[in-house]
C-alpha cells in the first residue's frame, strides 16, 4: 500500500450546549479531518488538538502545518506502508503527537479497511460495546449543574465526570453527590490546582469519587505522587502520560493509580495500545478520554475502549451529546449507558463507518488536496 493523495478538511461544527472547563468555554468545535487515499482505498483521520494551545502545546493550526509539511512526506516515502510503519516514518519527527496521530489513524483506516478487517480486532478488542460516562463542564450555577446532571443520569450514563478548578470545586462536587448518592462520580480539573492546594483537593475525598483526574501540572509527575500521599481519591493521569514510557514512569513513582488514554495525546492508536499494555501489567485501571470528537474520532476510541483493560467507563458520547449532526451516522447510546463498538468485517473493516459528504460539506470551510508525490 503505498499513499497517492491526501485532502485536509477544516470543520466549524456548533455544539449543541457551550463546554466550559478550565481551559476556557468552547461554543464549537474547529475540526481537521484528514481523508488519505492509497493504493488499496482511503481511510480517515481526526485531529483532536484544540484550536489554541491549552489541554496541551498543540493547536489545530500547528497541527495541519506540521501533517503537510513534514508528516505526510515522511509517510509517503514509505514502499509498503502499513500502520506501524506509518508511525516509524513519523517518528523522527520530535512531538507533534496529536498530529502523528490523525495521520496514522487515517493509514490504518486506509489499511484494515482494504482488508476487511475492524479497529477493534486489529487492536485487540475483546467486547462488543463500551460503557459510557458523562463529561460535564463547568455550570453557571449549582442548580443548574443539578439540573444538567439530572438529565445524564436519566439518558443512562454510568458515571458522571464534573471539571473542576479553583472555586469550583467542593461546594459542586458535594451538591452532585448529595443529589445523587449512588451515582458514580469523579473529577476532573485540567492542570488547575497546584501542590498548595492539597488541604481544599482533600475535602473532595469526603465524596466517594473514584478518581480525581490531572489535578496539577502535565509534567509535575513527582508532585502527583506527593498529592496522592495526602489523598484518599485516587489520581488519575491524563495530560502528563504523552508515552507508554511516561506510563510506567508514572505508575512507578506512585503518581497515579487510574490512566485515562487518549490516542490523540499519545501520537495514535498503536502508542495508546502500548500504554494499556504497560498499565495492565501493573494492574492499573484504564479507561478512553475524550475530546469532543466527530463520530469517526468516537468510532476509533469506541475501538480502543474495547480492550480488555479498559475497565472503566468512556468519555465517549453519542452524537447527539455534542452535535445537532454529526458527519457520520449518528452513534447513539442505548438506555444503559453502553455504546456499540463499530466492528466485524460486516461493515467493511477499518472504522466502519463513513462520513455524510452532504453533511460533511455542510461543515467544511476549508478543504486543502496534497498530491503526494
Ligand atoms: C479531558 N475533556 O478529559 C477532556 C479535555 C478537553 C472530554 O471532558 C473543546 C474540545 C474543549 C475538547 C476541553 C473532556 C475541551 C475539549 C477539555 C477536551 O480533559
Ligand atoms: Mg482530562
Amino acid at each position: 500500500m503505498k499513499l497517492q493523495r491526501v485532502e485536509l478538511r477544516r470543520l466549524d461544527m456548533p455544539l449543541r450546549t457551550p463546554f466550559r472547563t478550565s481551559l476556557g468555554l468552547e461554543l464549537r468545535r474547529d475540526i481537521l479531518l484528514l481523508r488519505a487515499e492509497t493504493t488499496q482505498g482511503h481511510g480517515w483521520g481526526e485531529c483532536v488538538a484544540l484550536p489554541e494551545p491549552g489541554y496541551c502545546e498543540e493547536y489545530l493550526d500547528g497541527a495541519a502545518e506540521v501533517i503537510r509539511r513534514f508528516l505526510l512526506p515522511a509517510v509517503a516515502a514509505v514502499e509498503e506502508l502499513t500502520p506501524a510503519r506509518a508511525a516509524a516514518a513519523m517518528a523522527g519527527i520530535p512531538g507533534h503527537p496529536m498530529a502523528k496521530a490523525t495521520v496514522e489513524m487515517a493509514v490504518m483506516d486506509a489499511w484494515l479497511r482494504a482488508r476487511g478487517v475492524s479497529y477493534a480486532d486489529y487492536l485487540g478488542g475483546v467486547r462488543s460495546e463500551v460503557e459510557c460516562g458523562v463529561s460535564v463542564g463547568i455550570a453557571d450555577s449549582i442548580e443548574l449543574l443539578l439540573g444538567e446532571v439530572a438529565g445524564y443520569i436519566e439518558q443512562g450514563y454510568r458515571r458522571v465526570k464534573l471539571k473542576i478548578e479553583p472555586g469550583w470545586d467542593v461546594d459542586p462536587v458535594r451538591a452532585v453527590r448529595e443529589a445523587f448518592p449512588d451515582v458514580v462520580l469523579q473529577a476532573d480539573a485540567n492542570a488547575a490546582y497546584g501542590l498548595a492546594d492539597a488541604r481544599r483537593l482533600a475535602e473532595l475525598d469526603a465524596f466517594g469519587l473514584t478518581m480525581l483526574e490531572q489535578p496539577l501540572s502535565a509534567g509535575d509527575l513527582r508532585d502527583h505522587a506527593a498529592l496522592a500521599r495526602m489523598l484518599r481519591t485516587p489520581i488519575c493521569l491524563d495530560e502528563s502520560i504523552t508515552s507508554a514510557r511516561v506510563a510506567a514512569d508514572a505508575i512507578a513513582m506512585g503518581a497515579c493509580a487510574i490512566v485515562n488514554i487518549k490516542a490523540g495525546r499519545v501520537g495514535g492508536y498503536l502508542e495508546a495500545r502500548r500504554i494499556h499494555d504497560v498499565c495492565a501489567a501493573h494492574s492499573v485501571p484504564v479507561w478512553c478520554g475524550g475530546m469532543l470528537e466527530t463520530g469517526l474520532g468516537q468510532a476509533a476510541n469506541l475501538a480502543l475502549a474495547s480492550l480488555p483493560g479498559f475497565t472503566l467507563p468512556a468519555d465517549i458520547a453519542p452524537s447527539e451529546r455534542y452535535f445537532a449532526a454529526d458527519v457520520t451516522p449518528a452513534i447513539v447510546m442505548g438506555t444503559d449507558g453502553r455504546i456499540a463498538v463499530p466492528g466485524g468485517s460486516g461493515n467493511g473493516g477499518g472504522l466502519g463507518l463513513e462520513p455524510d459528504p452532504n453533511v460533511l460539506d455542510g461543515y467544511t470551510t476549508e478543504t486543502v488536496v496534497l498530491p503526494v508525490r
